[in-house]
């Protein structure tokens, strides 16, 4: 028996974005997630030296959008860069990377940086990014204005990946999901929750969830920044499956505690999205979609998802929150 929820029941924390871009769900389709129909929007050479420009973060941003892009360049070193749109569609990316003041250069030294979160807390825009400091963990750093940054203590030891925070605090602490790894391309991962008084000391870790089966059997790690709804966290989550030609990469949700995060109420047996177009099967990586970012419009809870395809564009996929949720009741693990 499967359970439907009544969609309208559901409410979603958050700003009212009614001039976030959206496009209904094309006739005669029913898929849960679907793709905007002038994907992909960033091409891998929008900027003079960009070799691809992929999983990448967006925000809401002085009424108009601002983001932290990963761009890896022709040498292919991988890096972050802060852009600006009218329309959260069409980008400028600015072609320098960004620069980071840090009070300690040990800390603030560049090794690489990659795929960005980026949320709003409390008075500022907080960035998270898999940083190169003896190898990958969780850089952290904030701006007021996409213009100056500011990087802070690494979250963790090396090797983590997939440092995303949650938009609030939870029980009075900066919350943080990541996934422990290893410095290769990592053949398994377990998601965690950690709490932070300070956005420096982080611990009170606490495992959330597992690899599973099928298209989730390798690994699993928190994608966008969890949206807060009455029925707990929503986490899009990227699953990855081993097969003979190497990694697929698909995303699906799952519904987590409001207080306890690293409780997991409700998760999706199947995946919501996975490589399907031509831009995501081929590339780079072909076979990747890598969903970094979803601007959400509280009062409608419609969904933007941008996420990197074959690590080589951006692409941006709508949905709803009850659409989500309904797909988790619908079909759960
Ligand atoms: C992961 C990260 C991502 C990348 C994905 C697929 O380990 O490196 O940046 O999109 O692999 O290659």
């Amino acid at each position: 028996m499967t359970t439907q929820i009544q969609s309208s029941s559901i409410t979603v924390a958050g700003s009212a974005l009614p001039a976030m871009p959206w496009e209904e769900r094309p006739t005669g389709s029913n898929a849960a997630v679907w793709r905007y129909s002038g994907n992909p929007i960033i091409p891998a050479n929008l900027l003079p030296n960009s070799n691809s420009i992929f999983n990448s973060a967006v925000v809401p941003f002085n009424g108009a959008w601002a983001g932290v892009f990963r761009c890896d360049d022709k040498r292919h070193q991988m890096n972050i860069h802060a852009g600006f749109s009218d329309d959260a569609i069409n980008w400028r990316i600015n072609a320098e990377t960004i620069t980071f003041a840090c009070d300690d250069p040990e800390i603030g030294r560049l090794a690489y940086r990659y795929d960005p979160r980026v949320v709003w807390i409390d008075d500022r825009y907080y960035v998270t990014w898999c940083n190169g400091y003896h190898g990958p963990t969780i850089g952290v750093g904030y701006t007021y204005d996409f213009r100056t940054f500011h990087q802070l203590e690494n979250a963790f030891l090396p090797y983590n990946r997939n440092g995303v925070l949650f938009p609030r605090k939870i029980g009075g602490k900066f919350a943080m999901m990541s996934r422990p790894s290893d410095n290769g391309h990592t053949p398994f991962g377990d998601m965690f929750y950690s709490e932070s008084p300070d956005m420096e000391h982080w611990g009170h870790h606490r495992f959330v969830m597992a690899p599973a089966g099928g298209w989730q059997s390798t690994k699993v790690g928190a994608g966008p920044i969890p949206i807060e709804t009455s029925e707990g966290w929503l986490l899009i989550y990227h699953g990855v499956i081993t097969q003979c030609n190497g990694f697929i990469y698909r995303f699906g949700a799952a519904l987590l505690d409001l207080e306890q995060p690293w409780k997991v109420i409700a998760r999706t047996g199947s995946y919501l999205m996975g490589p399907e177009a031509e831009y995501e099967r081929v590339g780079d990586t072909s076979n990747v979609v890598f969903p970094c970012a979803a601007l959400v419009d509280a009062p409608s809870g419609r969904l933007a998802i941008y996420y990197g395809a074959a690590d080589t564009v951006v692409g941006l996929a709508f949905s709803t929150v009850d659409e989500i949720v309904d797909f988790i009741k619908a079909d759960p693990l």
